[in-house]
């Protein structure tokens, strides 16, 4: 089948790849929904939605700062460095990630120039569209400005013991919030039509990772498929994706990606 997958990536014209906490999970940072993953241990109505915010913003400051350092201790694995090899080796690829640790973006710096036409790193990172935001980064939960200065992947460490020491908007004084999409909040408009569009657009959708239960983004490898495009599953289990797709690869992402994205021969 990989071979079959290889050719099929070799012809295509067009690529999305839709990722989830799955590729991730090699870099040490729990799933969601899988037996002791996140939401085991949280409920996710208290603590990634807008309700959870207003009711006990500390708690949730607490949440999102412990995985913020848990996100800066990891390092992409072999499966976000097979993407980003491949979203440098070629314009035509786009990542649409629901992920929100920013290790794609990780994987793209750091990995090494690739022969024999190598596109830029920024050219790469424009295409990994982070559909559910970046929990590294803040923004004011009234005035949406992101803090002035803010590194976007390296924030200080927050003290979040008590309210009055969670940080603070310096335009307007509002408390700030993790810059991502919660439950019941709507995704950014133009980058979902994006995503809508380039999966419409793509031959191929490869669905890395994901338990395809959260909408809208479970929907575009639908999309794909819609417009005559293959969908190639990515997944040690079986998703309600699978019967939609042309190829389903039982295993881990960070053994198979580099299988199905490494390079073919040298001129490529
Ligand atoms: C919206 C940011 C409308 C926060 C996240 C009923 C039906 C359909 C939809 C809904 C419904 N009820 C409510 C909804 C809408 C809701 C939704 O889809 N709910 C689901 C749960 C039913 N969606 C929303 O609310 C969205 N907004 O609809 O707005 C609207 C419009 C206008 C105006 C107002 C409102 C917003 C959704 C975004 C939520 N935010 N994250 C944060 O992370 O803190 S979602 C969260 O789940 C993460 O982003 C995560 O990525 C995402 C999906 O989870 P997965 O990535 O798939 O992770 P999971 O653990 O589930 O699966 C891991 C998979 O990896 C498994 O399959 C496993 O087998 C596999 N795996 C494990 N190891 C490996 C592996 N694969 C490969 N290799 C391995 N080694
Ligand atoms: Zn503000």
């Amino acid at each position: 089948m990989i071979e079959e997958i290889r050719s099929a990536i070799a012809a295509a014209r067009g690529i999305v790849i839709l990722t989830g906490a799955g590729v991730s999970a090699e870099s040490g940072i729990p799933t969601f929904r899988e037996a002791g993953g996140l939401w085991a241990r949280y409920r996710p109505e208290e603590l990634a939605t807008p309700q959870g915010f207003a009711r006990d913003p500390r708690k949730v400051w607490e949440w999102y700062e412990m995985r913020r350092r848990a996100v800066l201790a990891c390092a992409p694995n072999p499966g976000h460095e097979a993407v980003a090899r491949f979203l440098r080796r070629r314009e035509d690829v786009t990542v649409l990630t629901q992920n929100v640790d920013g290790l794609h973006h990780r994987a793209v710096t750091g990995v090494d120039e690739e022969g024999p036409f190598p596109l830029d790193g920024s050219s790469a990172r424009a295409r990994i569209l982070e559909l559910h935001g970046n929990l590294l980064r803040s923004r004011c939960s009234e005035c949406e400005v992101a803090p002035a200065g803010e590194p976007p992947d390296h924030p200080a460490a927050l003290n979040v013991d008590s309210l009055e020491s969670l940080p603070r908007c310096e335009a307007c004084g509002a408390l700030l919030r993790p810059d991502v999409v919660w439950f019941g909040e709507p995704l950014n408009e133009e980058l979902l039509d994006r995503a809508f569009a380039v999966a419409r657009a793509a031959d191929l959708c490869l669905v890395v990772g994901t338990s395809a239960v959260v909408h809208p983004a479970a929907g575009l490898p639908l999309a794909t498929r819609e417009t005559g495009g293959s969908v190639c599953e990515v997944n040690p289990e079986p998703t309600p994706l699978t019967s939609f797709s042309t190829w389903s690869l039982r295993g881990r992402s960070a053994a198979l990606l580099p299988q199905i994205l490494g390079k073919t021969d040298p001129s490529r």
